[in-house]
């Protein structure tokens, strides 16, 4: 699989493009829609998800509601846009246009922790606007566009289904243990937090208004669950080939993003063997583990048990009481620029990384099973499942 997006925060649209999917996949506006709305829950978000609608078009790759084989590339339309159409033109504005503009005032206090000030150093520009425009999570709206069309492709082909929650959020955190399936779906995207735990989640509600009445911000862990994940994805033979290697840099790759852990992770090395590995056992349903604390990778192969990775979102980087700075202009000490953010996006995180999870597992299917049309690469994944050497 080959994909791509393109797009400012504060351009007229977002578009995303797939290719290498079979044709057959089931896919529908309302199908991307549905996904999109999802990433805009969640208790602490800003203004901005109030009242933008995210717009979905599909320019190419998909007929009659089914993939064509061909790429696909969808559009989300900014509902900002209108506001923006001079400050973002992509053609040359008149400057005199410009100069009366407050939206248009240079940004030369980076915001720490943003990509702001590497970015003007990098790219060579004095303020931080044309950086902070594509370093926006705003972007992604279009990853879950993607997710949306993968996840369909997986359940599809090999009967795979994602589901994510959040399980800490600053102080707060759900107790260890808690596995949600998709049947928890709804109850998870009705809780402001999306944790399944109710103390938890009023706890995490708590963090997120307390830092609301600071002018602070905050972060989290979520965590990502994979099931129907059949045996083998994945090789051990080749560091880039490894899932679980794929899989971190998908996660390290969402903005603000600082750690994943793949099943326990790092608690792993804090236990001794006989405690950390899931033993094998023969039952009536064949060879399976007693527990899943490999999160369901050995070796950089999927073992056929459910998949889970965790990724820890850094407190977002526009802190209402604005940090230290520079002023880029002067040189001078300032405090970084804010105009308004959200306080807390750990639970979008979730859905953004269901879609990062997606992407991945989509890729390695395509790449064991192959297959050009739907009926084709779910003979491919049966013919496997049923030949299996060792069950
Ligand atoms: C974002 C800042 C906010 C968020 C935006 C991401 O936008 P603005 O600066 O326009 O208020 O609302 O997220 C989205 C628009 C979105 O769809 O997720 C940032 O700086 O990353």
């Amino acid at each position: 699989l080959r994909w791509l997006t393109a797009g400012e925060s504060h351009g007229p649209a977002l578009v995303a493009t797939l290719e290498g999917l079979p044709a057959g996949v089931p896919v529908t506006t309302a199908l991307v829609t549905d996904q999109l709305a999802r990433r805009r829950l969640g208790h602490g978000r800003g203004a901005r998800m109030k009242f933008e609608r995210d717009q979905v078009t599909f320019l190419g790759g998909v007929r009659h509601g089914l993939t064509l084989g061909s790429p696909v590339s969808i559009m989300v339309g900014n509902t900002e846009w209108p506001k923006w159409e001079q400050v973002m033109a992509a053609d040359p504005v008149d400057p005199h246009t410009l100069k009366g503009l407050a939206r248009n005032a240079p940004l030369t206090r980076p915001r720490p922790g943003h990509a702001d000030l590497a970015g003007m150093q990098k790219y060579g520009f004095d303020e931080a606007r044309p950086v902070l425009e594509r370093a926006s999570a705003r972007e992604t709206a279009a990853r879950v566009a993607l997710g949306a069309v993968a996840r369909s492709y997986l359940t599809e082909t090999a009967g795979i289904e994602i589901v994510s929650h959040v399980v800490e959020l600053a102080a707060a955190k759900a107790p260890y243990g808690i596995r949600p399936t998709p049947a928890d779906e709804g109850r998870l995207d009705a809780d402001p937090v999306r944790c399944l735990d109710p103390d938890a989640s009023k706890a995490m509600v708590a963090q997120i208004d307390q830092a609301h009445e600071n002018g602070d911000t905050l972060g989290g862990v979520v965590e990502v669950l994979a099931y129907g994940v059949p045996v083998g994805l994945g090789s051990h033979v080749h560091w880039d080939r490894r899932l679980d290697a794929r899989l971190a840099a998908a996660l390290m790759g969402i903005q603000a993003i600082k750690g994943v852990e793949v099943g326990d992770g790092f608690d792993l090395a804090r236990v001794p063997g006989s405690r950390a590995h899931d033993e094998i056992l023969t039952t009536g349903d064949g060879i399976r583990r007693a527990s899943g604390r490999s999160g369901g990778t050995e070796g950089g192969l999927t073992t056929g048990e459910p998949l889970r990775v965790r990724a820890a979102m850094k407190p977002i980087a526009t802190v209402p009481r604005a940090l230290a700075t520079v002023d880029v202009s002067t040189g001078e000490p300032a405090t970084a620029h804010h105009q308004r953010s959200d306080v807390c996006a750990v639970p979008a995180a979730g859905i953004v990384a269901e879609a990062m999870v997606a992407l991945v597992l989509a890729d390695a299917v395509t790449e064991k099973f192959g297959g050009d049309s739907v009926p084709e690469t779910r003979r491919n994944v049966r013919s496997y499942l049923d030949h299996l050497h060792i069950r």
